[in-house]
């Protein structure tokens, strides 16, 4: 049986892989605040062309957080600054304008290539001397996966763990998987003997002490709203604010807001559970905003997690109370 199976294998890839071909220095761009998928892809890349003896640097725009470091690390690579002359400028995991430096990637002379799952946005896209995008790939490093088969490209263990990486972080822990990202799964780690225990083991990185501490500081100080058959959490902390959101969610809490204050600087966090963003409830475009005039800053995200920013310390508290009650507002209309 071929490595293509039975699945519908991403189009443009011998395209891509004739550009690759061709030049000898390369920028990979994983995109802003880089998840592992973004930056697995990179890494995945990056080996390939080491390899064959080519340069490959990896780069985003903005900073990258600790988990995203350590997991380069473990491959042995880190991120470096961009530079855009080299011959051959490959994005991976975004065609969002906003989520890497598009106008320094339009300007640059080298050749282009994009590598995606998510819906293509024609603009983008025709800067690309070619574009591999496929919508029905649960991951760009599923994508990857297809690129190395159709270039002949061993798949080292390495290789294949970033591969899994990015599917098992993309789908949520395979609840979005496909028979097709089994497949690839099975056949990448199956091809190199490596197991599902070294995936968790890259994927689920220890977490620091002040991070500890700082999750359950959050749960000592918490306070508790009920609305209906809901449970909304708050507390604060001095920093990890979103590690500790996101914990109390763990715990049993439905919505979190997590607030952080020290002179001159306020952030607020929040996560929400599923079963309540698919009722309409979105954090990040109902609820944080409202704080954002307060605190003296900026408020944004997703549905099931969002953040807040700003100067006016003192605003912490009466900014977490405004929080709860648009949310306990929002479940009384559900
Ligand atoms: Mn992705």
């Amino acid at each position: 049986m071929s490595y293509r199976a039975n699945f519908t294998v991403p189009t443009k890839l011998g395209d891509a892989i004739g550009f690759i071909r061709s030049a000898s220095s390369f920028l990979l761009i994983a995109h802003r605040s880089p998840d592992i998928d973004s930056i697995a892809s990179a890494i995945i890349l990056a080996l390939a062309l080491k390899r064959q003896g080519k340069e490959a640097t990896i780069s985003v725009q903005g900073p990258a957080s600790s988990q995203i470091t350590s997991f380069m690390g473990r491959f042995g690579l880190s991120l470096s600054e961009p530079d855009y002359s080299a011959g051959c400028i490959v994005v991976m995991d975004t065609n969002s304008p906003s989520l890497f430096d598009f106008e320094a990637v339009k300007s640059a002379s080298s050749k282009k290539i994009l590598i995606d799952h998510h819906s293509p946005k024609r603009g983008v896209m025709a800067e690309f001397d070619v574009a591999v995008v496929d919508e029905s790939a649960v991951s760009t490093t599923e994508i990857m996966y297809y690129l190395l088969k159709e270039w002949g490209e061993p798949i080292t263990k390495s290789m294949a763990l970033a591969i899994s990486a990015g599917i098992v972080t993309d789908t949520a822990n395979f609840i979005a998987a496909t028979p097709r990202s089994f497949h690839v799964l099975s056949e990448a780690l199956g091809g190199c003997g490596a197991s599902f225990q070294d995936v968790l083991g890259l994927i689920n990185s220890p977490v620091e002490f002040s991070e500890k501490i700082a999750r359950l500081k959050g749960a000592q100080r918490l306070k508790l709203f009920r609305e209906g058959s809901y449970i909304i959490a708050v507390s604060k902390v001095s920093s990890f604010e979103g590690s500790v959101a996101r914990s109390l969610l763990a715990l049993g809490a439905d919505v979190s807001f997590v607030g952080a204050a020290k002179e001159g600087e306020v952030r607020i966090s929040a996560r929400a559970k599923n079963e309540l963003t698919k009722k309409g409830l979105h954090l990040g475009r109902d609820i944080l905003p409202a704080v954002a005039q307060l605190i003296g800053g900026d408020a944004g995200g997703h549905a099931a997690a969002a953040g807040a920013n700003g100067i006016n310390a003192d605003a912490l508290d009466a900014s977490l109370g405004i929080c709860v009650s648009k949310v306990r507002d929002f479940i009384k209309t559900i």
